[in-house]
């Protein structure tokens, strides 16, 4: 009975703390927790950097998108998001340099397993309205596929938590 007893001991404080830091979050096998967040009180969604900023807060970070799996799931939930406007912010940039896209741990792009422009994108910079300011990676509620953008609209926005 003691063994028993220690056990609850141990874990319910676990599965306490696991269940709090996913508030919110659903949990999608294999790919990792989601959070949409539609808007941001009473503005219609947040620029790039306060997503970002939400989503670390939270204890998670914007997507970062490493399979075509994990790009389907959240496309096809932000494709339902009818109320809001067309971009999502992703979790990668090219802050340093021009054109060089890395994520918001550092990692290039080309080494997360999923770097397929939306068309017609195939070159990112030809994406947007105003090329020279598009450094924020985004997905796009029209067209599968990664594109750029300029950091300060305001977006509705996905924050993402690791399976481990
Ligand atoms: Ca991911």
């Amino acid at each position: 009975m003691l063994w028993r007893a220690a056990v609850v001991l141990l874990v319910v404080p676990i599965l306490r703390v696991h269940m709090s830091v996913r508030e919110g979050y659903e949990l999608y096998a294999g790919l990792g927790y989601y959070k949409f967040f539609p808007d941001w009180g009473n503005i219609k969604g947040l620029s790039w950097s306060e997503a970002h900023d939400v989503c670390h807060n939270d204890g998670g970070h914007l997507p970062i998108i490493n399979s075509q799996a994990e790009f389907d799931l959240l496309y096809s939930i932000f494709k339902e998001e009818v109320a809001i406007p067309a971009f999502s912010p992703l979790g990668f940039h090219d802050f340093f340099l021009d054109g060089h896209f890395v994520t918001i741990y550092g990692q290039s792009l080309s080494e997360t397993g999923y770097m397929v422009w939306g068309p017609p994108c195939d070159d990112p910079h030809k994406c947007g309205n105003d090329t020279s300011k598009a450094h924020c990676g985004v997905m796009s509620r029209f067209s599968p596929g990664l594109y750029v953008h300029r950091c300060d609209q305001l977006f509705g926005f996905f924050c993402e938590k690791e399976l481990w």
